[in-house]
């Protein structure tokens, strides 16, 4: 299909993560350009607003995606604004790339599901970036050659500097393990089945209260076991790692080798300090990706069908946290919409 002109976003929630995409888009991105941005903070809005020419400012979601120029649009809101936004946009017929998750749970995350069916194509992407990240890309890859055989084990380790103030136990699973739960099911292409937590004696580094850290394993539908080391107050730096054990060899991401120095009798490199200087590479390709689709008059990427599955698996990783014990991940069936 034919390139359609430049596509004008709408941004809404334009805190940290709103307020790096509109960045991205309007100085990274080609073939887009910030429309709107909205925000409930209305003075936080406005200035974003005023410092792109041609960007209107809204304290109301369904406003901006009603005004003219709006071709598409970008949801970096709280989760739980999520499904507003998301049955707005349907209604006017728009793409979304939905930061995740793409509502905080499965029941949400279904009536997205029927809603976009209801429309009759696909609209959204959902924001796991990290598909879109050079090293995760070349695992994938690697693995789709099939030359290291059957995948047996995936070792995940997701450590964070500190967490924010209101960080809460469930939020290591709903907000952060859940990448680990949608780059599991996209590496191994198969869905995830149960989780176990297992909680050791919090991190004196964690603030009162908090379960930090957490060790995560998931069983998949291939028989694989994936375990997931949750740390988001190590303290020293923002690392997520992953090794993929296969029949015939294994294969590692993460270890941030890019540039090794040696001097006094030492070597080493630095280590990224969030998640924004991590990934920034991954998303830049995840939006020019959803850009160019978009204005293809296509949908790709993580759908709203991994919205929901990752939503169940985190339902089962909290009550596997709260409870204990193995839980079953519980899934409706995929919808052929969805295949
Ligand atoms: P944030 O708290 O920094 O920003 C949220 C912004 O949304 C704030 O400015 C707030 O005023 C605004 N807001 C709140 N309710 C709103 C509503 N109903 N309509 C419009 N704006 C509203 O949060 P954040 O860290 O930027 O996270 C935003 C989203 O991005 C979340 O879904 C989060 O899970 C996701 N996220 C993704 C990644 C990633 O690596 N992909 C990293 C961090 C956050
Ligand atoms: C945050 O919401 C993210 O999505 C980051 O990628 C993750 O590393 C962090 O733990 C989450 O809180």
């Amino acid at each position: 299909m034919a390139q359609r002109g430049t596509l004008g976003v709408a941004v809404i929630g334009t805190g940290k993560m709103g307020a790096d995409h509109v960045r991205r888009l309007d100085q990274v991105t080609n073939g887009a350009r910030v429309a709107a941005v909205v925000d409930v903070d209305a003075e936080r809005v406005k200035r974003i607003a005023d410092g792109i020419e041609g960007c209107t400012a809204h304290t109301d979601a369904a406003a901006a995606m009603a005004s003219d120029g709006v071709d598409a649009v970008l949801i970096a809101s709280p989760g739980p604004a999520h499904e507003a936004a998301l049955l707005t946009a349907f209604e006017h017929d728009l793409p979304v790339l939905c930061e995740k998750p793409l509502t905080p749970g499965s029941e949400s995350a279904l009536r997205v599901l029927e809603a976009e069916q209801k429309v009759g194509h696909r609209l959204v992407q959902v924001g796991f970036m990290r598909r879109y990240d050079t090293e995760y890309a070349k695992l994938k890859a690697l693995l789709n050659t099939g030359q290291l055989g059957r995948p047996l084990m995936l070792h995940n380790r997701h450590r964070n500097v500190a967490t924010p103030p209101g960080f809460t136990s469930e939020m290591l699973i709903n907000d952060s393990v859940v990448h680990e739960m949608d780059i599991t099911r996209w590496l191994l292409d198969q869905e995830i089945t149960a989780v176990t937590v297992l909680k050791p004696t919090p991190s004196g580094n964690a603030p009162e209260g908090l379960q930090d850290p957490q060790f995560v394993v998931f069983e998949t539908a291939g028989g694989a076991i994936v375990d997931v080391e949750i740390n988001v107050n190590c303290g020293f730096g923002y690392q997520v790692q992953a090794e993929v054990v296969c029949e015939r060899g294994t294969a590692r991401i993460g270890d941030g080798h890019a540039l090794v120095t040696n001097q006094a009798g030492r070597w080493g490199g630095t280590i990224a300090q969030d998640f924004v200087e991590r990934f920034e590479d991954a998303y830049d390709r995840q939006v020019q990706a959803w850009v160019d689709a978009t204005r293809r008059g296509e949908v790709t990427g993580p759908s709203a069908w991994d919205g929901y599955a990752t939503a169940a698996v985190c339902e089962a990783g909290v009550r596997a946290q709260n409870e204990g014990g193995r839980i079953e991940v519980e899934l409706v069936e995929r919808p052929a919409f969805y295949s």
